[in-house]
């Protein structure tokens, strides 16, 4: 890659070391919460609905108007991440459609103007660090209500007509350089007023030949960056800045609603995988392709086995609650995190020279030398062949109950375990390895 061929520029002076040191408990955590929460959970109709349906700030001032969230308790929110397994929680700030749930001094389009009338980041920063989970950001770069946010190919006022002469008029009076200073003035309150911020996810970058997209020279993305690590050291940054040949300075990629199949191929990077309960990402009542509990404990075990994070989404209704939905997929996957945790907090890829057995997935704690067999078919002759394992092995428990599991040689080099007739009470049962 051109990094390995030619210096990549750095934010800071961090050594390779200090930025690993710095990621150490993300890299070891492993899953996280995404909230989406805006104005946009009244329409239900998904959070880009603005911009697909061509909605003016004046036929979406209604959502601002009857914006009442009476059953927002943000330390139910924490409990259930925190039940779930969930170790990081990121909220929507602010998403495209710039409305903030935050307290701001730079807009008068906030929480604190609606039926809310207060900071509903606070409520939930206090409540998710209360229940030891780390605290983190989303703020979009887009703003499809800022008076100075220029148009482009995803901005509500050009779905109608999308003429150069209809950008040029649309585009009189309006500033970047303005909105420049207002994301770094809230982005400024975001990380001085709540105290530690543990992650900023910001949201993102579409360069485009045509002039029709935004990126790094729009944002000033390499300036916002370092004010972010002035402001926060600690913190973990995304990688939707657009950064150019200062990419680097970016925290972790953030492969967005892919295959699990297609997660190998980040195997070896610092990454997240970002994926919904149903395909939006804020709340949207009438859709009806919600994953099933298989198909979402198949993310989580997929990503940690190819090194990776996963950040599951929830969309809280207009009202301000986890819908029954979404609990009740946050309450399958509590169950099986309850018993079965061990195989994904502090783990990653297999080393070399553990094949996969079939119909399985490997992950592996590199500290305590214990490698996770994830059975996601269950023998039906109750053997699994573990091939290369021979003089591998020094003991074999399931991991939800530690019972023992009795394997024996098979030929020269692979070990057979005997299964129990009776599938243990999960969707996806692990066998621990305690490795020589
Ligand atoms: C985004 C947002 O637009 C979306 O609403 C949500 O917040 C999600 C987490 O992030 O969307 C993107 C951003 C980038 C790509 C696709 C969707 N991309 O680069 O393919």
């Amino acid at each position: 890659t051109s990094s390995s061929l030619f210096a990549q520029k750095m934010i800071g002076n961090e050594t390779q070391e200090q930025k690993q040191k710095r990621m150490e408990w993300w890299t070891q955590d492993r899953f996280g919460m995404f909230i989406h929460w805006g104005l946009y959970a009244q329409p239900a109709r998904h959070e880009w609905v603005k911009s697909v349906e061509g909605l003016s700030n004046e036929q979406y001032q209604k959502y601002f108007d009857q914006f009442n969230p009476d059953l927002f308790e943000p330390k139910k929110w924490a409990k259930q991440a925190k039940a779930a397994g969930m170790k990081y929680a990121v909220l929507t700030t602010k998403h495209h459609e710039g409305f903030c749930l935050f307290d701001t001094r730079f807009t008068d389009y906030k929480a604190n103007n609606t039926q809310a009338k207060r900071d509903l980041v606070k409520e939930y920063v206090d409540a998710f660090r209360a229940e030891g989970i780390k605290v983190g950001f989303y703020y979009s770069l887009l703003d499809w209500h800022h008076p100075d946010y220029t148009m482009d190919e995803n901005h509500p006022l050009t779905k109608k007509d999308k003429s150069d002469a209809a950008y040029a008029t649309l585009n009189k009076g309006r500033d970047m350089a303005k909105y420049r200073a207002y994301m770094r003035n809230q982005i400024t309150e975001l990380l001085t007023k709540y105290g530690k911020i543990d992650i900023l996810w910001l949201d993102f970058s579409f360069p485009k030949p045509n002039g029709r997209g935004k990126g790094k020279d729009d944002w000033g993305s390499v300036e916002l960056l370092k004010l972010i690590r002035k402001l926060q050291p600690g913190i973990i940054v995304d990688n939707r800045l657009d950064l150019g040949e200062y990419k680097d300075g970016a925290d972790f990629e953030t492969p967005e609603q892919v295959s699990t199949a297609e997660l190998a191929k980040y195997k070896g990077k610092t990454w997240e995988t970002c994926q919904t309960f149903s395909g939006s990402w804020g709340y949207h009542r009438d859709e009806n392709s919600w994953k099933s509990h298989k198909q979402l404990l198949d993310l989580l075990i997929t990503s940690v086995s190819n090194g990776g994070n996963l950040i599951l989404n929830v969309g809280p209704t207009a009202r301000g609650e986890f819908d029954r939905r979404a609990t009740n997929a946050l309450d399958s996957l509590s169950q099986w995190m309850h018993a079965n945790d061990k195989s994904i907090y502090n783990c990653t890829y297999a080393p070399d020279g553990y094949a996969t057995p079939e119909n399985s997935k490997l992950t592996y704690n590199p500290k305590t030398k214990r490698l996770y067999v994830h059975l996601f078919e269950y023998p039906s002759n109750g053997k699994l062949t573990l091939s290369g394992y021979n003089g591998k092995v020094k003991y074999a428990q399931f991991l939800n109950d530690s019972s023992e599991l009795i394997y024996k040689q098979a030929g020269s080099n692979d070990l057979t375990v005997t299964l129990p007739a009776r599938k243990p009470d999960f969707s996806i049962p692990v066998i621990e390895l305690i490795l020589q």
